[in-house]
């Protein structure tokens, strides 16, 4: 983590710890927004940490935030961070990480109801004492343990992609530059580009000479935290993870670092094919690809596709040589199927299609539509953010920043946005090969009434409406809202149409069937936000919007340069949901795309 993001990280934990402690007020807002500021600060802290005029010369640094950022540079620690840590029972600290479970409502858990933990919190849950506390009444208790069961159900310990992309890729590049690798690969769901991967699965071609070292060597990895198996042909490890989360509990003292397990299989490299189509999986794709090896005569293992013998020995401890194995093109045409992109094996109709459809890839992207500036929430200026789509081969950029109600994210009043328009149309001038389009990303508030009037939509090149706020909606409510937004003439895209959060927050669950069958009749279009935090639309939904006839768009709600890196993200997920290039408007001609934007437009 970088000095700044270490500072930020204590001074926001200050500002949680005396909302929660019921200390003023004031001085918790002025730490948050000292955090908030060191955190977006181009310029690295450090070098100047001990200089008290250098660093109260800086924009939102006061005197005592520079006097904590200089004891942080000499100590390593911030006392009163510290001191307020010993305040606060440990058992409380996990329970911040709860959605929707503030520090004031913790508070009052805590001083008025006795929690000091998870326990005691199930505790004054279950015998009903909770009620009897201000402010909780049974709605917000139905609530509470509704993320309760959220934040605790294992499904949410398995690692975001974007987290384990990086890592198996360094991983695989290690393997790489080992003596005797001849091919490597990740695979398992991870190579299948789901959005949450339980673990990392490493093949290895190789042969038999080199395979003790290889593996020996993925033992020996640095993040490596214990090994769990280390065999002939197989180990299993688990890596720490470095934690780059500003979240509580990964440097308490208490809670260990998050870990997640990896496996490495080294086979020979004339069996490479076969390993790495049984590895991918998934299961069920296992299952129906063995059932239709049966059916043909042949069996199919790890090993590869025999013709079959119904012995009960397999047929490689046999000396039996395989119809295929080398690669998974020839084990598929040896099937008779064709060469399934990993995205979709996972036994949802693939086994009946002829040919390979044409998903949508990555080089076909053209185009980003939803993307904050420094007018509100963004890092970059018009320029910088044409520059760097330009950059990356797009034809058009959509500026498309915050409405007024998401006041947190710096919304732009009408007024704000009618003069961020003329600058947009200004950029114009300044760069040539991409189109700047004025857009804005409109609230959809509580009952689906957009967050600007008519008039002023109607100036705008492109309008994504998306939904910041009220996501505890039940479905029927949601699906309600969703519906009348879609039924706005002046609305072109639904960003992140469900607002869920990997591992977060579940999000809303309205009827797929009507949204999707109102934004094809409506000729709205379903965002598939690229961030790995939301990857929403999700790999069934897409299924879902690509039968029912629906165009989608591949947005990363670029804040940053980097966000641009996670397109690859939500093409993964694109492709799990089928989409095929055609209906991704991300990948039109920009003379195609600018007219469609342009039917919703008097
Ligand atoms: P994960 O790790 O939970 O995100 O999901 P996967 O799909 O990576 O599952 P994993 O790591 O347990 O196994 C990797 C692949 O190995 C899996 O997709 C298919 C194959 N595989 C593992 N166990 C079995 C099995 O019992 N039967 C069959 N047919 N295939 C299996
Ligand atoms: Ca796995
Ligand atoms: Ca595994
Ligand atoms: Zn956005």
């Amino acid at each position: 983590m970088s000095f700044n993001s270490e500072v930020a990280l204590r001074l926001e934990r200050i500002a949680v710890m005396l909302d929660l402690l019921g200390e003023d007020s004031f001085r918790a807002a002025a730490n948050a927004r000292a955090a908030r500021t060191i955190a977006d600060l181009a310029a690295d802290l450090e070098p100047i940490a001990l200089d008290q005029a250098k660093l109260r010369a800086i924009q939102g640094i006061g005197p005592k935030i520079a006097e904590k950022i200089s004891e942080f540079r000499r100590t390593g620690r911030i006392e009163e961070h510290d001191e307020l840590v010993a305040k606060v029972p440990p058992g409380l600290f996990p329970l911040l990480e709860v959605p929707g479970l503030g520090p004031k409502t913790l508070r009052t858990l805590w001083t008025q109801g006795g929690v000091v933990d998870r326990a005691s919190l199930d505790r004054i849950i279950s015998d009903g004492t909770i009620l009897s506390l201000p402010r909780m009444g049974e709605k917000s208790v139905e609530k509470l343990k509704a993320s309760l069961a959220f934040a605790s159900s294992p499904s949410n310990s398995r690692l975001p992609l974007g987290m384990a992309m990086p890592l198996a890729e360094a991983i695989v590049e290690h393997l790489r530059s080992l003596a005797g690798v001849k091919r490597v690969s990740y695979a398992g769901s991870l190579r299948r580009g789901r959005d949450t991967v339980g673990d990392l699965d490493f093949i290895v071609g190789s042969d038999d000479a080199h395979a003790p070292k290889i593996l020996k060597a993925f033992a020996e990895m640095p993040l490596v935290s214990s090994v769990l198996v280390h065999g002939e042909t197989k180990c299993s490890v688990r890596l720490r993870l470095e934690s780059n989360s500003t979240r509580w509990g990964e440097d308490q003292a208490a809670p260990p670092a998050r870990e997640i397990q990896a496996d490495l299989r080294v086979v020979d490299d004339s069996c490479y094919g076969a390993a790495l189509m049984y590895f991918t999986g998934s299961k069920d794709h296992n299952v129906a690809l063995r059932q239709r090896a049966l059916s043909r005569g042949q069996t199919l293992n790890e090993y590869g596709l025999f013709p079959n013998d119904d012995e009960s020995t397999p047929p490689q401890s046999r000396g039996i040589k395989p119809v295929a194995a080398k690669s998974e093109r020839v084990i598929y045409a040896a099937l008779g199927l064709p060469e399934f992109p990993p995205e979709i094996r996972e036994n949802r109709g693939e086994m009946d299609l002829s040919e390979v459809p044409s998903l949508v890839s990555i080089d076909e992207i053209r185009a980003e539509l939803h993307a904050h500036t420094t007018a509100s929430d963004g890092k970059l200026s018009i320029l910088e953010l044409a520059t760097e789509a330009k950059r990356r081969g797009f034809h058009t950029i959509a500026v498309t920043d915050h409405s007024k109600s998401s006041a947190v994210a710096g919304g732009l009043s009408p007024e704000r946005l009618r003069e961020h328009i003329k600058a947009v149309h200004a950029a114009r001038d300044q760069i040539d090969g991409i189109t700047i389009l004025a857009g804005s990303e409109v609230d959809i508030l509580a009952d689906g009434e957009l967050d600007y009037d008519d008039d002023l939509l109607e100036r705008l090149d492109i309008v994504v409406a998306s939904i910041h706020a009220g996501l505890s909606q039940d479905a029927a409510t949601a699906t309600k809202r969703l519906l009348r937004v879609i039924r706005h003439p002046l609305v072109h895209i639904i960003g992140h149409p469900t607002g869920r959060l990997v591992n977060r927050r579940p999000g809303l669950s309205p009827d797929l069937g009507e949204i999707t069958a109102a934004a094809r009749e409506h000729h709205v279009v379903l965002e598939i936000n690229a961030h790995w935090m939301r990857l929403d639309l999700r790999d069934t939904h897409v299924k879902a919007a690509v039968d029912a006839g629906c165009l989608l768009s591949i947005d990363c709600d670029v804040h940053e340069r980097e966000d641009f890196d996670n397109l690859r993200y939500g093409v993964l997920t694109a492709r799990r949901g089928w989409l095929p290039t055609d209906r991704c408007i991300n990948t039109w001609p920009a003379d195609r795309l600018h007219e469609f934007l342009r039917e919703k437009r008097p």
